[in-house]
């Protein structure tokens, strides 16, 4: 595993801390060793033409080149080597991120709404069901937009900025956007998505290690978007639970405060996009892969 601290540390990365990020660390690395081949290998070419290919030494051009086989072989395998890097790993990596989801009732599900400028956070709470949830709600004081007159709803866990996660238990994110195209990233856990306005989209990972991780946008999202940061801590078991209990006794102490039609946040350009999660079976136990 040394290797992949030293490209790590290279790239700027955090050491990883969920199950499927070596994987990507392995190709990075790959593709950084292979790129510095080339480079080399090309570079050491070209001096070499311009040495025995100057004036001096050749005063007429050569107008049919290289007549060998040599320059063919030496691309074909750049190619084949590229062909196998892309259909051999990168394809079927991402074809397992976002076609084999966990099971549902195994992960924890967790919708995640960006707004500009931050992550708000949304779980079932005790009784395991979303509350409906709707644009026409949605107000400084109910960022999600939960529905007050749901019996499910009420007992809902909403935070910002901070979420946390158990260990070894994977977590599905669903992402949604309720103004522009944000992207939630946790570099630790080598996992990020786009959050569309009009959209959701999953991504899930499972963290290997307790401790608090950085989560940023990486998408351009305006003024403040240098400022969208967010901390996803992963707790032990013990830890989540007393947590979850904690979220949910204040949960059930403050109830979402907007009615139907409250004035909804200035940003908040694109309603009748963000109005589209709640269209959605609100169930954890659901598969997001049909999402
Ligand atoms: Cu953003």
């Amino acid at each position: 595993m040394n290797s992949l601290a030293l490209i790590n540390e290279f790239l700027g990365q955090p050491p990883n801390a969920s199950s499927h990020g070596y994987q990507i660390d392995h190709i990075l690395e790959f593709c950084h060793w292979f790129m510095a081949a080339l480079f080399i290998g090309w570079s050491t070419f070209f001096i070499f033409v311009l040495i025995r290919f100057r004036k001096r030494r050749q005063p007429t051009a050569d107008y049919h080149g290289v007549t060998g086989p040599i320059s063919t072989h030496l691309e074909f395998s750049v190619v084949l080597i590229e062909a196998v890097l892309l259909l051999g790993f990168a394809i079927p990596l991402w074809a397992k991120r976002v076609n084999q989801f966990p099971p549902g009732k195994e992960a924890l599900l967790v919708h995640v709404v960006a707004q500009q400028f931050s992550f708000n956070y949304h779980l079932p709470g005790p009784d395991g069901k979303f509350g409906r949830r709707d644009v026409s709600f949605v107000s400084n004081s109910n960022p999600v937009g939960l529905d007050p007159s749901d019996p499910a709803g009420k007992d809902d866990i909403v935070t910002t900025g901070e979420l946390h996660v158990p260990v070894n238990r994977p977590v599905i994110a669903e992402l949604s956007s309720k103004d522009v195209i944000h992207d939630y990233f946790v570099p630790a856990m080598r996992i990020g998505g786009d959050a569309i306005p009009g959209s959701l989209i999953p991504i899930w990972f499972t963290p290997l290690k307790t401790g608090t991780y950085e989560v940023i946008c990486a998408q351009l999202c305006g003024l403040g978007h240098y400022g969208m940061k967010g901390t996803l801590v992963v707790d032990t078991p013990q830890d989540y639970e007393a947590w979850l209990k904690e979220r949910a006794e204040l949960a059930g102490g403050a109830q979402p405060a907007s009615s139907p039609g409250a004035p909804q946040q200035p940003q908040n350009k694109l309603p009748q996009a963000a109005g589209k999660p709640e269209q959605q079976p609100a169930q954890p136990a659901q598969s997001p892969g049909q999402l």
